[in-house]
C-alpha cells in the first residue's frame, strides 16, 4: 500500500460498505424461522416462557452460578441490580466506561462517585477505590466494578476492600460473557453480575441481558422487581420495572449459544491478525487482555499517541472512517462530563488523569461477524501508511476543513 492508495488522499475505500465495531451476530435464517414457528405454535410471546426459561437455566450451567435471571436489558438489569442491592447515597464507579454504568443508578436515588482507571488495563483502580472509601466513609455504599474490554478487574482486591469498608460490591460485566479468571467463568463475583446481550456483544439476543447471583434472596427480589410471573418466591418490592425478556431475545441468545465456540474462535482469529499487522507500528497501542485466563475478544482497543504515530486519534478515526472502516471513540468523554454530573462533580477531571488520557487516545476497531480475519490485517495495514503518510493526511484534512 503506498500514500495516494488510502481512500482520504483519493485512492478507492478499502470496504465497499461500513464495516461496524460491533459483534452483530445474525443467526442462520432456516434456524431463525424454525424458532419463531415455534414461538407462533405456542401462541406465547413473554412472561418467562419456556425459551426464556431454558436458556436461564443453560446459563446457570455454563457460568456455574445458582441463580439467571434473564432481562430485557443490561441497563434496566443494573437498574435492577441497585434496587435489590437497596443502595443509597454513594456508589464507587468507574469514569471510564458506557454511561448506563453511572446512570443505573439514578433509579434508587444514588449517586456515583467516579473513580479512575489503571492506565495499562483500563480496569477499575483498587488504589482509587480505597481513597475515595477512606474520605467518604460511611456515604459510599457500593462499588460498581466494571470487568472492561474481554478483561477482568481485579477482583480479589475489591473483595477485599468490601469486605474491609463493610459495602456491596457488584459487577457491571456487560463485556465479559464468556471470559474466565483464573479458570472460572465470570458471573459469580460479588453479590451479582450483569451481562449485556445486545446485537455488539458476543452472546446477542438482539436486545438482551441477565443478572447473576449466588445469592438465593437477592435472586427473589430481582425476579419480582422484574416481574417474577411464578419464578421463584414471592416477595415484596419498592418498585417493579418491566424488565422481561421476550421469547424472540431468548430465541436469538440460544441459537447464538449454540454458535458461541465458533464466535470466539472467529474473533481470536482476527484478533491475531491485527496483532500481528499492528505490531511495531510508533504510536499505535493494541490492548491485550490479560487479567483473565480466557477472553472473549470483544473489542480490540487501540491507544493512538499523537507524538509518535504523526496523527491523533480523532485524524486516524477519520482516516479509517473514509476507507469505509466505522471506528468508534468508546468512551468519550468520560462519564464526569456528561449532564447531570459535569455541574455536581466539576473538579472531577483533575482527580480522573487517566481517564482524561484514555479519552483522547482510545478508537475501537471492527470485529465480529461484520469484518473477517483479511479484513482486520487489511484494517492494520491502512493504520500502517496512516502514520507512515501523516503529514500528507494532517493537509488535507485542514484543507477540507
Ligand atoms: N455497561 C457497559 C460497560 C456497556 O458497554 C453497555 C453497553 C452497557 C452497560 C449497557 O448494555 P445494554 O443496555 O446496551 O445491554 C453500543 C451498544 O448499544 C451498547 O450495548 C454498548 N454497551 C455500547 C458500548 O455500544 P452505540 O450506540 O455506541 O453503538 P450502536 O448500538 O450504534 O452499534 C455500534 C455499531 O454497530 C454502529 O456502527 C451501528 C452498527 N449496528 C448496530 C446494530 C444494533 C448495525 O450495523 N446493526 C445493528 O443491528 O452503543
Amino acid at each position: 500500500m503506498s500514500c495516494p492508495e488510502l481512500a482520504v488522499l483519493g485512492g478507492t475505500p478499502l470496504f465497499e460498505k461500513p464495516v461496524p465495531v460491533g459483534q452483530l451476530y445474525f443467526p442462520e435464517w432456516e434456524k431463525y424461522e424454525a424458532a419463531m414457528r415455534g414461538i407462533f405454535q405456542r401462541q406465547y410471546y413473554t412472561n418467562q416462557g419456556p425459551l426464556t426459561q431454558e436458556l436461564e437455566q443453560r446459563l446457570q450451567e455454563r457460568l456455574q452460578v445458582r441463580h439467571v435471571i434473564c432481562v430485557v436489558n443490561a441497563t434496566i438489569g443494573l437498574m435492577m441490580a441497585a434496587d435489590a442491592l437497596g443502595l443509597r447515597g454513594k456508589v464507587i464507579v468507574p469514569a471510564y466506561t458506557f454511561i448506563a454504568t453511572a446512570q443505573s443508578l439514578s433509579w434508587t436515588g444514588s449517586e456515583p462517585l467516579f473513580c479512575d482507571v489503571d492506565p495499562i488495563t483500563h480496569q477499575l483502580d483498587p488504589e482509587c477505590v480505597e481513597r475515595l472509601l477512606e474520605e467518604h466513609g460511611a456515604e459510599v455504599s457500593a462499588i460498581l466494578a466494571v470487568n472492561l474490554w474481554g478483561d477482568a478487574c481485579r477482583q480479589d482486591r475489591l473483595a477485599e476492600l468490601a469486605r474491609k469498608y463493610a459495602v456491596r460490591l457488584y459487577y457491571d460485566s456487560a463485556h465479559g460473557f464468556g471470559c474466565e479468571l483464573d479458570g472460572k467463568p465470570l458471573g459469580g463475583a460479588g453479590d451479582l453480575e450483569v451481562f449485556s446481550f445486545h446485537a455488539t456483544k458476543v452472546l446477542s439476543a438482539a436486545e438482551g441481558g441477565c443478572i447473576c447471583t449466588n445469592d438465593d434472596e437477592l435472586a427473589a427480589r430481582l425476579r419480582n422487581i422484574r416481574s417474577s410471573y411464578g419464578a421463584g418466591p414471592a416477595r415484596q418490592v419498592l418498585r417493579t420495572s418491566n424488565g422481561r425478556m421476550s421469547e424472540a431475545q431468548a430465541a436469538v441468545a440460544l441459537l447464538s449459544l449454540e454458535s458461541f465456540d465458533s464466535i470466539l474462535a472467529r474473533n481470536e482469529a482476527m484478533f491475531h491478525a491485527y496483532r500481528q499487522g499492528l505490531e511495531g507500528i510508533q504510536g499505535v497501542r493494541l490492548l491485550t487482555p490479560a487479567s483473565v485466563s480466557k477472553t472473549n475478544y470483544q473489542y480490540v482497543v487501540c491507544e493512538i499517541d499523537e507524538r509518535a504515530f504523526g496523527l491523533n486519534r480523532n485524524e486516524l478515526q477519520q482516516v479509517l472512517s473514509a476507507e469505509n472502516v466505522v471506528a468508534r471513540r468508546y468512551f468519550y468523554p468520560g462519564l464526569h462530563r456528561f449532564v447531570p454530573y459535569a455541574d455536581q462533580f466539576p473538579d472531577a477531571s483533575a482527580r480522573l488523569p487517566v481517564t482524561e488520557y484514555l479519552c483522547e487516545r482510545v478508537l475501537q476497531l471492527p470485529i465480529g461477524q461484520m469484518v473477517d480475519a483479511e479484513g482486520a490485517g487489511r484494517i492494520a495495514a491502512a493504520i500502517r501508511m496512516a502514520g507512515a503518510c501523516a503529514e500528507s493526511i494532517r493537509r488535507k484534512l485542514r484543507e477540507a476543513a
